[in-house]
């Protein structure tokens, strides 16, 4: 893949919402340029994008996948990125390598605002991007006007959407369309090139208005065209295409394609336009303020082959990859061309290449990688996410648990957006949403053989005391030579929420040596690690205030369980109560569903606090709640299903809630089971 006289590969992200057609059009763009002979379909799972065994069962891209074509002299590479918004993240770093996104939509106008979070994205990276609308072979059934589409479209875009085409219909459907710049009508025809045809008469002045619109948008950065337009004169088209292509590179507009991608409709006229209109990779890293002198490369995803070992998808920014080439602190141990199957061998990859490169045991996504070392992550690279779903994990077998820390320490070098935390000696994998964690589980199944199973984690419960109770214990032990002798007096008291556990000392007279104080203090923590309840007890005070204690026979042991004994008796007389951990959660959707958030948060015991518009982002809205961990299981979920799969949250531990009745006691019934089971 050296340079040759080739022009540099240049790279292209198909992104959009779940379903809008992704994978159908890198099949039919690989069909298009004579890369696949035959076109597989997503359904049938034979299609090139959705190859892995997670998304075949799913029928769902469930990563970034790889494939490089040529058309006419250039070479493409296209990045298939998932469409679940549990998966953005995977998206986004994708995003950050290529030098144009062609975000696919429905014909759906209802549907525009699933573009919000992408378009803000694209908008925010200034990644020149353009939007292919595709299904149109639906627009009659749903007998939607584009106008109409366009205004729902620019509603949720900061940059000018100028249309491209018009439509040309026969009755409702959609079967051709008319080029705005050449002002050339074509009929569709299946799996070939569309013919041009006449311009019917029905679409002209369709076309004249959506054309004025076109060109007016583009004035709007060009003078020139610009005076053109006040003097009535036609600019020539070779005019008009220097300035699209200029606006699009620098993200100043945002052109919108029509087609349909199951039917190779529109294919082959997205395909013309990114030849003319992407940026190149120079460009892009200019864009991207990557300035370097020498071989600079750009991991964006990190994947564990099983022969090949880790693999650091990356972008060649600048200069020629080779096999043992210095890049960071390791040495690249072989470089894989990707797209159509496994990598494959190559010997080097230059400046545009999207390649896998192995060895790199240190490279971090987003890192820059230089023959000098590591240039460090760009500010701008996109940060994880934060967590909105957990599921506590285990391996089936005991056997292999040491093998399950192995795998997961693998899906968490790939995927920045899993975490895993050891809580209660419980593992618990948090991620994007049950689709996302999903994943995870299945890759633990499918690439590292291991049966495992997941259920909802276990909320943190704790207990405290209501009353204060003075105690007495008295240990006593006589088994031959050395007896054991303690004997305390202690108070034990409630404390106010938050402040946790406090040990006071107010023996006097030299009642217990000073040396057996800290073994009492110990025991009491002892005791305190579960309470009557079965939870650790929180918010309590233990106050020694005497006892005796025996020249020969006392002991720091004896001392110990002498505390212990004495606090675990106090807590059962102090009247026992369950804390529950509440959450401050923050949700974020469209304003059109807040009072859906509201009406969601309440149903799940929250308090709401209140809501306001979401800082920087226009129409969305941020309700705030305290809502008991116990019933935030699932919440994303049911956000999700509410608001089009746009809602989100954050959540924190805001404290901890006394919990009583019939609620309480499930837990602790719960609870008692549970250690029965043991
Ligand atoms: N009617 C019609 N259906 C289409 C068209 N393109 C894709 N589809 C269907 O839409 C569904 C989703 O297609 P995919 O290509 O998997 O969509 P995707 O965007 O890759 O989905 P994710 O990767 O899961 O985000 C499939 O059932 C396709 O057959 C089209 O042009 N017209
Ligand atoms: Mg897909």
């Amino acid at each position: 893949m050296s340079n040759g006289t080739r022009t540099a590969p240049r790279c292209a992200a198909l992104v959009g919402p779940y379903l809008s057609g992704k994978t159908t059009l890198l099949e039919s763009l690989l069909m298009a340029t004579g890369q696949l002979a035959r076109k597989g379909s997503v359904q049938d799972g034979t299609s090139a994008g959705d190859a892995s065994a997670e998304a075949l069962t799913r029928h769902m891209s469930t990563e970034v996948s790889v494939h490089t074509c040529d058309h006419l002299g250039d070479t493409w590479h296209i990045l298939d990125c998932p469409g679940s918004i549990e998966l953005a993240g995977e998206t986004a770093r994708a995003l950050m390598v290529a030098d144009v996104a062609v975000v696919v939509c429905e014909p759906v106008p209802e549907k525009a605002t699933m573009l919000a979070p992408l378009l803000r994205f694209l908008d925010e990276h200034a990644i020149p991007h353009l939007l292919f609308v595709n299904k149109v072979d639906q627009l009659g059934s749903g007998d939607v006007r584009v106008a109409d589409l366009m205004t729902a479209l620019e509603g949720v875009s900061q940059r000018p959407l100028v249309l491209r085409q018009v439509p040309i219909r026969q009755g409702r459907a959609v079967t051709g369309y008319v080029d705005l710049v050449s002002e050339r009508a074509y009929r569709y025809c299946a799996g070939a090139k569309s013919e041009t045809v006449p311009m019917p008469d029905a679409v002209l002045s369709r076309e004249r208005a959506a054309r004025q619109d076109l060109l007016e948008a583009l004035a709007d950065f060009d003078d020139a065209l610009l005076e053109q337009l006040l003097d009535d004169v036609s600019p020539p088209p070779a005019d008009v295409y220097r300035q699209l292509s200029r606006d699009v590179a620098e993200d100043l507009i945002v052109p919108v394609f029509l087609g349909s991608a199951q039917n190779d409709h529109g294919v082959r006229r997205l395909l013309k336009a990114l030849r003319h209109e992407a940026p190149r990779v120079g460009v892009t890293a200019r864009r991207l303020g990557l300035e370097a002198t020498g071989v600079l490369v750009q991991p964006f995803r990190i994947h564990h082959a099983p022969h090949s070992g880790r693999l650091a998808y990356c972008r060649v920014w600048q200069g020629e990859v080779a096999d043992g080439q210095a890049l960071g602190p390791d040495r690249v141990g072989g470089v894989f061309a990707l797209g159509g199957g496994a990598p494959a061998k190559i010997t080097s990859a230059g400046a545009g290449a999207v390649v896998a490169l192995a060895k790199l045991e240190h490279a971090q996504p987003g890192a820059l990688l230089s023959a000098r070392g590591e240039a460090g992550t760009p500010l701008s690279w996109p940060a994880a996410a934060e967590p909105v779903h957990t599921l506590a994990v285990r391996a089936e077998q005991r056997a292999d648990e040491v093998k399950l820390t192995g795998a997961l320490a693998k899906l968490l070098d790939e995927d920045p957006d899993l975490r895993l935390v050891l809580e209660d000696g419980e593992m618990a994998l948090s991620g994007q949403g049950a689709v996302h964690l999903g994943i995870a589980l299945d890759r633990l199944r499918s690439r590292f053989g291991l049966a495992v199973s997941s259920r909802p984690p276990a909320v943190p419960y704790r207990e405290s005391i209501r009353r204060t109770v003075a105690e007495h214990a008295r240990f006593k032990r006589q088994s031959g030579g050395h007896g054991q002798f303690a004997d305390v007096h202690l108070t034990v008291a409630p404390l106010d929420r938050g402040e946790g556990f406090r040990f006071e000392d107010k023996v006097v007279g030299g009642a217990i040596p000073r040396s057996f104080i800290p073994a009492v203090e110990d025991g009491a923590r002892e005791a305190l690690a579960s309470g009557p309840l079965g939870f650790p007890v929180v918010d309590v005070s233990v106050t020694l205030t005497g006892g005796q204690f025996h020249s020969v026979d006392s002991s720091e042991q004896a001392f110990r369980t002498a505390g212990r004994m004495a606090v675990q008796a106090a807590l059962t007389k102090a009247e026992p109560v369950l804390l529950e951990p509440v959450l401050l959660v923050t949700a974020t959707a469209p304003a059109e569903f807040t009072a859906k958030v509201q009406r969601l948060l309440s149903g799940r015991r929250g308090q709401i606090l209140g809501f306001d518009v979401r800082p920087g982002w226009s129409e969305w809205d941020q309700v705030s709640a305290c809502v008991p961990q116990a019933d935030m299981g699932d919440f994303i979920v049911d956000l999700r299903s509410l608001t089009l799969g746009l809602g989100s949250y954050t959540a924190r531990f805001d404290h901890l809630a006394e919990l009583v009745g019939r609620l309480a006691d499930r837990v602790v019934e719960g609870r008692q089971a549970g250690y029965a089971a043991q």
